[in-house]
């Protein structure tokens, strides 16, 4: 089964937790202690990408993931350079809130030839920046505005374009270490208007939140940060995404 059909399988039964590690930011010692603790937590896979990505860590941290666990390594890549055949699947992310032709279509025709070699399961996803409050990398790389906060018909639009042109995932991320996590109400608004399953991240640091945005709508809840600082955070946020009934 692949991962986006497992996706697809668990949104009916089960909300879900991945745990974003960036390969830059996480030294060895730390990316270990992660790594088998959101095993141990149960949790459901890991994303590895990041905004830049500097050196050859991103194979050197799929491979620490591999080689604890079977779990789904997702590629969640800041550029097209961060591709890696030893991962399971990629989110071909096409940035629909902004308005970069660049990152709506063209780096995606510089990536496909490469996807095609590589064997991963290529999941087109519709990666929706939201103003976390503070500026973020993504905004800054990708020269695009974030959807404001408070404009949830604006989301909703967006992620029904997105549906609408066939992509098979939806992502409201707030940026990595935003101040805010996407709205609760935002979040409630998209999932009442789309089917495909919706990730959520950024800024969100304790269980309570996480489990607020899987009750709104949320499917899969993306953390990166919080567990780089804190990974005995994994086991309880993990509880309280799974405990979120469907
Ligand atoms: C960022 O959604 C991810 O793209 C996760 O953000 O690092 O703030 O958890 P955090």
């Amino acid at each position: 089964m692949g991962v986006y059909t497992d996706c697809v399988a668990k949104k009916a039964k089960q909300k879900q937790l991945a745990v974003l590690i960036d390969p830059d930011l996480s030294k060895l010692s730390k990316l270990n202690e992660v790594i088998l603790t959101a095993v141990a937590a149960g949790v459901d896979m890991f994303l590895v990408g990041g905004s830049l990505v500097l050196n050859d860590s991103l194979d050197r941290t799929i491979k620490s993931i591999k080689e604890v666990s079977e779990l789904p390594v997702v590629l969640f890549p800041g550029s097209p350079l961060q591709m890696s055949p030893k991962a399971d699947a990629i989110l071909f992310l096409s940035l629909i809130s902004g308005r970069n032709p660049d990152l709506l279509i063209g780096s995606h025709v510089l990536a496909a030839p490469y996807l095609k070699l590589s064997g991963l399961e290529v999941i087109s996803t519709g990666y929706m920046l939201i103003d976390g409050g503070v500026p973020t990398s993504v905004s800054y790389i990708s020269n695009t505005q974030p959807i404001p906060a408070s404009k949830a018909d604006i989301a909703v639009s967006t992620a029904l374009a997105g549906q609408y042109l066939g992509l098979k995932s939806i992502y409201l991320d707030a940026g990595s270490g935003a101040l805010q996590h996407v709205p609760v109400e935002m979040i409630a608004a998209v999932s009442a208007h789309i089917h495909v399953p919706i990730w959520v991240g950024g800024g969100i640091r304790n269980a309570k939140q996480a489990a607020a945005l899987a009750t709104a709508g949320a499917d899969i809840i993306v953390v990166g940060n919080a567990f780089e600082k804190d990974p005995s955070l994994i086991a309880e946020m993990a509880q309280a995404v799974h405990g979120v009934s469907v």
